[in-house]
């Protein structure tokens, strides 16, 4: 893993995000993908928390975070970038510090970032989170609660901790047209989310169904396979310059 960092084998995709009401696309969130000549595809899952353990975290999500700002340079100014923060990351002071200087290093304007955390990564230490977050937010960066729903989930965290966005975690989604439970608990959320003034991304919507229903509920935005499977960064380019074809010809994107 420190080698395929050194010979820069971790590579990023990205997913797009879109507004459910115009099916736009807004954003896209970073994944990181590692391919090793010898072990073949492995996934974060697997080597995000090794990376941690072993103490590389740090160089790990820099390249990662260096390589998608630089991708997200490429499209069109009013796009975001989602990325990822690990839990270590959460707990280490320093994090604010590395973040912005990596992305001012790119050239990338922090007010087109967003950071996606746990809240299981909240919970580790909440109060070197919350100055994480407290730092980052007023450099312009946007935070979002990732997965919301599964885990240690606490409604007392969205009273006290301050966010931008929430994403309900797919296991809620996917079974949104086969359950009334997924349903109404999807329902509660955005209803919750629009009195607290938090916008909402439903992650995880694989099919029309399932993105009409969302729709319906008034979810604001939308990521998943049925609007776009995570792409290296030439197809992303490719997918914009063609969305944005669609849109006219005063929209342009470079490939
Ligand atoms: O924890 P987080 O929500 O960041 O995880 C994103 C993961 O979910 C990625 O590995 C991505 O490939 C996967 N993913 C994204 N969209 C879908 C989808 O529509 N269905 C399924 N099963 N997985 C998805
Ligand atoms: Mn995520």
């Amino acid at each position: 893993m420190r080698n395929a960092i050194i010979a820069d084998e971790v590579d990023v995709h990205f997913q797009p995000i879109v507004n459910l009401k115009t099916d736009m696309v807004v954003g896209f969130e970073a994944l990181a993908r590692w391919c090793d000549p010898d072990l073949g595809y492995v996934s974060p899952a697997v080597f995000v928390p090794l990376a941690e353990e072993r103490g590389f975290i740090d160089s790990l999500s820099e390249t990662l975070l260096r390589k998608a700002a630089e991708t997200a340079l490429l499209w069109p100014k009013e796009l975001f970038l989602s990325f990822n923060l690990s839990s270590a990351q959460l707990m280490d002071p320093m994090t604010s510090t590395n973040v912005l200087s990596i992305i001012q290093r790119a050239g990338l304007d922090p007010r087109r970032l967003e950071l996606e955390i746990t809240e299981t990564a909240v919970m580790t230490d909440a109060d070197v989170a919350q100055k994480i977050v407290t730092e980052l937010r007023a450099a312009g960066v946007r935070i979002s609660l990732d997965d919301f729903g599964t885990g240690q989930s606490s409604l007392g965290r969205l009273r006290d901790f301050s966010f931008d966005k929430v994403k309900v975690d797919r296991a809620f989604v996917s079974r949104i047209s086969a359950d009334r439970a997924s349903e109404h608990i999807v329902k509660a959320i955005i209803a919750m989310c629009d009195g607290l003034n938090l916008e909402v991304v439903a992650e995880g919507i694989e099919d029309f169904s399932e993105a009409l229903k969302l729709k319906g509920l008034g979810c604001g935005m939308g990521q998943g396979y049925f609007y776009g499977k995570p792409a290296d960064s030439v197809t992303t380019l490719r997918y914009l310059a063609e969305k944005y074809q669609e849109a006219g010809p005063a929209l342009s994107v470079a490939v």
